[in-house]
């Protein structure tokens, strides 16, 4: 079922939100003015808006080192983004974090790691805080497929669905880890095709389409909300920029060839969402150019805001280091 007409307006919003940013993030990237590596997420924006949709206020996600999306997906505040990668005090985390620690806990977005599938345990730690408590939020966590293989992800698996957590693992399937193809390097066509060892449901799902991903992550949370325990989600999804910004090494690998980039790409995102409002009559040619100017408005907005942050103090280094008891 198709979502009400505000809310794919919204998540179009949100797409283009993201599709800006990223867009901003590998400008001021190449001009010097951002420092070290961030992962672009062009490409997979449906994934992240399409699973958040299906999330309330309270719900948990957490993400990995390719995650400026899913924080603007789960509504946090761009202007927290971008001052964060530029290193600036109104930052998320007061800019000690970077481009791959966005948290902002007042909307549930528990933060993400560079170290591959180390979330997928803090999520699944979440999700037993929701048991423990007795509380009815759900703990989302997105994962790529190379994480998929990561041991750490396999105990996270195991012991949610032994402990019926509610929790959805989220498999960002864009069918690379850097140079290394999911072909030679999974054991299963579909790492969805692991849920049944793990006694939890698992669909492989188009992640170019948010209303296809909401529509299977609201099954999730439901059964999640439920008490029935977790599921994966796989989307199938693509990314059509560099693994790193600032990694031109690998540029130069031929993993894979100009040929397949472009027919992924004709699968934009953002573009089989509009099609999909126009065909619908949910939204006007008009309206969603609206949408998307003032998305970019709201980036340069963003921009601004993260250019004139200043720097923190150095007092402020060990400040937040350690939970406050009380
Ligand atoms: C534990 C660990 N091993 C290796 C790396 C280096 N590394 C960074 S990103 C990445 C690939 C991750 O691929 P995937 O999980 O598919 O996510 P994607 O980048 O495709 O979104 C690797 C191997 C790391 N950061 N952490
Ligand atoms: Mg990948």
């Amino acid at each position: 079922m198709l979502p009400d007409n505000p809310a794919m307006h919204e998540m179009y919003r949100r797409m283009c939100l993201i599709r800006y940013f990223e867009e901003t993030v590998i400008e001021i990237h190449s001009a010097g003015e951002l420092i070290g590596p961030a992962h672009p997420y062009i490409g997979e924006e449906a994934v992240a808006v399409g699973a958040c949709a299906a999330l309330r206020n309270e719900d948990r996600i957490a993400g990995n080192h390719r995650s400026h999306g899913h924080p603007i997906a789960k509504g946090g505040n761009v202007k927290g983004a971008m001052a964060e990668l530029l290193g600036k005090v109104d930052g998320f985390c007061k800019g000690k974090g970077g481009s791959m620690h966005l948290a902002d806990f007042s909307v549930g977005i528990l933060g993400e790691s560079g170290i591959v599938a180390s979330s997928v345990p803090i999520a699944t730690g979440a999700g037993l805080a929701a048991k423990v408590l007795k509380k009815d939020f759900v703990s989302l966590v997105f994962f790529g497929d190379g994480a998929s293989n990561q041991g750490a992800c396999h105990e996270s698996m195991n012991m949610a669905s032994l402990w019926k957590l509610p929790v959805i693992f989220l498999c960002e399937n864009n069918q690379y880890a850097i140079t290394t193809s999911y072909k030679n390097s999974v054991s299963v066509d579909n790492v969805a095709d692991r849920a049944p060892a793990y006694g939890m449901p698992g669909v492989t799902v188009d992640g170019q389409d948010a209303v296809a991903v909401h529509e299977v992550v609201s099954h999730a949370v439901a059964r999640a909300r439920a008490g029935d325990g977790p599921s994966l989600v796989e989307c199938m999804t693509y990314r059509f920029e560099d693994h790193s910004l600032g990694l031109d090494r690998i540029r130069k690998v031929a993993y894979r060839s100009d040929e397949e980039v472009a027919e992924a790409m004709k699968r934009d995102p953002l573009d089989i969402h509009r099609a999909a409002m126009l065909k619908g009559d949910i939204a006007t040619e008009a309206e969603c150019d609206e949408i998307e100017n003032a998305a970019r408005a709201e980036i340069a907005d963003a921009l601004e805001f993260a250019r004139n942050s200043p720097y923190p103090e150095p007092e402020a280094l060990f400040e937040d280091m350690y939970a406050d008891d009380g």
